[in-house]
C-alpha cells in the first residue's frame, strides 16, 4: 500500500521526514523540492576540477560542488551504463537478473512495465516526470519494435510523462532521437530499419570504406554503419531527416531539459538528464574545441559543463535553484581509449580520470563505480565534503523519503533510504555497497574492498583497461589503500570469508528494507 504523507496539496513536511500526519506541518513546511538528476556518461572520479581535475575547468559543476554537498567515497551500482541505469531507476541491482548488460541500440525495454519505478514513484508523490538525454534501457515490445510509428513500452508506461531520449548510446544505430517515444523529426516517405544481425544492402560500412570515416575512425570495433563520418555498432539505413548531428547532441538535449523545467515551472517536477558527454564518440560541438588541450575528451567535459550551466541558469530564472535538488553524477568510471581515434592517450598528460583510484569503466577495481557524487539544495543543505558511503541504488528509496511515500513491499528491494547521508547530516551512509563490475562483484564495508575471484582476463589492451580479475581473492585496506595495490586477503582469511558471504547473501536473498 502506497500512502502519501501529506495534508496540504503541494507542501510536504521537511523536517519530519516520517510525520506522516504532523500537525506542525504549517511551520515546517516548504514547497516541495523539484527534483534534477544530471547523469553524466563515463565522467570518471578524477574527471572534474571539483575532484582534482587541473586541466579542464567545470565552474558550473564547481558551483554545485561548492554550494553542495560533494561526495568522496560515492558508487554508481555497475561499472557500465546499462545494469547502471537499471539500478538507480529501479532500486534492484541489476545483478538479480542475466539480460541487464549493456543494451544494443534494437533492445526491448528491460525494465518491465509491471516493475516499480523511480519516476512513477514520484508521480505518485505528485511530480511531473521527465527523461531527456541517454536511455539505454532498451525500448518497444519484442513482439513488434516499430521503429517507424510509437514504441512501447518506454520511458511512459515506466513512469516518465515526458521523454526525449537516444534510445542507446552515441555509438550505437539508431542515431536518432526519440520524443516521446517517436523518432523525431523522421520523413514518413524515408522509413528507418535498423538491425544488429545483417548489413543492409547496398548501404557502406565503416570497415569496407575508410575514406569515408571523415570525422573519427575507430580504434577497436564500432566498424558498421556509416553515419555523420563517423563508423557505429550496429546497421541502419533510412531516416536521413532524423539523423542526429554529433556536435549538436549536448545542445539538443540540454535544450529539451531546459523546456522541461520551463512548462513545470510552478508544479513539482522530477527530470532525469542522462547527458551523451563524455561518451564516445566523442565529437563535441565546435564551440569547445580546443578549450581544454586534451582533444575531444577533454572538451566534452567542458561541454557537459556548459550543460550544467545551462540547467542551473534555467532554475535560476524561475526562481527555483533555491529548491531543487540536484544531483550530479555519473553512471560509471572513466575510459580514454573506448574506441574511436579520438586523441584522448596522446593529450592525456598528467590528467588522471581515475583520481586515485584504480581501474575504470568496466572494471571491479574502485575507478570502475566509485563517480562524483554532488547533492545541491541550498534550501534544505549546508556546503560541505562528506566521506558518506552512498551508492545510487539508494535513489528510489531516498526519494521516496524525501516526497513522503511510503514502498510497497515489492519496490526497490535494493534501494535504503539515505536521505540523512544525502543531504550531508549523516557521515556514515550504508553499511556496505555492492559493486559490480564486468568481470564480477565486489563489495566495500568500512575500509575493506574485497573482490570476489575470477579466472576470466586481468586485462584488456584494447581500453588499456584493468579488469580486476585475478584467480585469488582480492582484499585491500581503502582507508590506507585507496589505490588497491596492497592484496591483503593472505594476511586476513576471515576477513575475505565475511565478505564473500556478504556477497552470497545479498547475492541469494533479495534484501528488505
Ligand atoms: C562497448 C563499446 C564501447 C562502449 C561500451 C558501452 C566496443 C568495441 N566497445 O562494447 O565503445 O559503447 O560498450 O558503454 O564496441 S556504456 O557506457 O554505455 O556502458
Ligand atoms: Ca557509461
Amino acid at each position: 500500500m502506497k500512502q502519501i504523507c501529506i495534508s496540504v496539496p503541494g507542501l510536504v513536511a521537511l523536517a519530519a521526514f516520517s510525520a506522516c500526519g504532523d500537525k506542525n506541518v504549517k511551520k515546517n513546511t516548504v514547497v516541495k523540492p523539484n527534483v534534477v538528476m544530471i547523469l553524466a556518461d563515463d565522467i570518471g572520479y578524477g574527471d572534474l576540477a571539483a575532484y582534482g581535475a587541473t586541466r579542464v575547468e567545470t565552474p558550473n559543476v564547481d558551483r554545485l560542488a561548492g554550494n553542495g554537498v560533494r561526495f568522496t567515497n560515492a558508487h554508481a551500482v555497475a561499472s557500465t551504463s546499462t545494469p547502471s541505469r537499471y539500478s538507480l531507476l529501479t532500486g534492484q541491482y541489476a545483478f538479480r537478473r542475466n539480460d541487464t548488460g549493456v543494451a544494443r541500440g534494437n533492445a526491448f525495454t528491460i525494465i518491465k512495465p509491471e516493475q516499480e519505478t523511480l519516476p512513477r514513484m514520484m508521480q505518485q508523490a505528485g511530480y511531473t516526470t521527465g527523461v531527456v538525454g541517454k536511455w539505454h534501457l532498451g525500448i518497444g515490445d519484442e513482439n513488434g519494435q516499430d521503429w517507424n510509428g510509437l514504441l512501447i513500452p518506454g520511458p511512459k508506461e515506466l513512469g516518465f510523462d515526458y521523454s526525449y531520449i537516444m534510445a542507446a548510446t552515441g555509438d550505437r544505430v539508431p542515431c536518432v532521437f526519440l520524443e516521446n517515444q517517436r523518432v523525431a523529426n523522421l520523413d514518413p516517405n524515408d522509413p528507418i530499419e535498423v538491425s544488429y544481425d545483417q548489413p543492409f544492402p547496398g548501404e557502406p560500412l565503416g570497415k569496407d570504406h575508410p575514406e569515408m570515416l571523415t570525422v573519427q575512425r575507430p580504434s577497436h570495433g564500432h566498424d558498421m554503419a556509416i553515419v555523420n563520418g563517423v563508423s557505429r555498432i550496429g546497421y541502419m539505413r533510412g531516416g536521413k531527416t532524423a539523423l542526429w548531428q554529433d556536435q549538436n547532441i549536448a545542445d539538443s538535449i540540454t535544450v529539451k531539459a531546459v523546456n522541461f523545467i520551463e512548462t513545470n515551472k510552478n508544479k513539482p517536477f522530477f527530470l532525469y538528464f542522462g547527458t551523451n558527454d563524455i561518451h564516445v564518440p566523442r565529437v563535441p560541438h565546435p564551440r569547445f574545441s580546443g578549450k581544454t588541450g586534451m582533444g575531444p575528451r577533454g572538451d566534452a567535459i567542458a561541454e557537459f559543463d556548459w550543460s550544467v550551466g545551462q540547467i542551473i541558469a534555467a532554475l535560476e530564472k524561475n526562481g527555483l535553484l533555491e529548491n531543487t535538488m540536484i544531483i550530479l553524477t555519473s553512471d560509471n568510471g572513466p575510459v580514454v581509449d573506448d574506441g574511436y581515434q579520438d586523441q584522448a592517450v596522446e593529450l592525456l598528460g598528467d590528467h588522471k580520470p581515475w583520481g586515485p583510484l584504480r581501474g575504470g569503466k568496466y572494471s571491479s577495481f574502485d575507478a570502475g563505480t566509485r563517480v562524483p557524487f554532488i547533492v545541491h539544495w541550498p534550501a534544505k543543505m549546508k556546503a560541505n565534503t562528506s566521506p558518506a558511503l552512498v551508492s545510487q541504488v539508494d535513489m528510489y528509496a531516498t526519494m521516496a523519503a524525501l516526497t513522503g511515500q511510503q514502498l510497497p513491499d515489492n519496490a526497490a528491494p535494493d534501494s535504503f533510504d539515505q536521505l540523512q547521508a544525502w543531504t550531508g547530516k549523516d557521515d556514515k551512509g550504508r553499511e556496505y555497497v555492492m559493486e559490480y563490475g564486468v568481470m564480477g562483484l565486489s563489495v566495500i564495508q568500512g575500509d575493506w574492498k574485497y573482490i570476489v575471484p575470477s579466472d576470466r582476463e586481468a586485462y584488456w589492451p584494447w581500453t588499456n583497461t584493468e579488469t580486476g580479475a585475478d584467480p585469488n581473492p582480492q582484499l585491500y585496506n581503502l582507508s590506507e589503500d585507496v589505490g588497491e595495490r596492497n592484496n591483503l586477503a593472505v594476511q586476513h582469511p576471515e576477513k575475505v570469508m565475511e565478505l564473500d558471504a556478504l556477497i552470497r547473501k545479498v547475492r541469494e536473498t533479495s534484501e528488505t528494507r
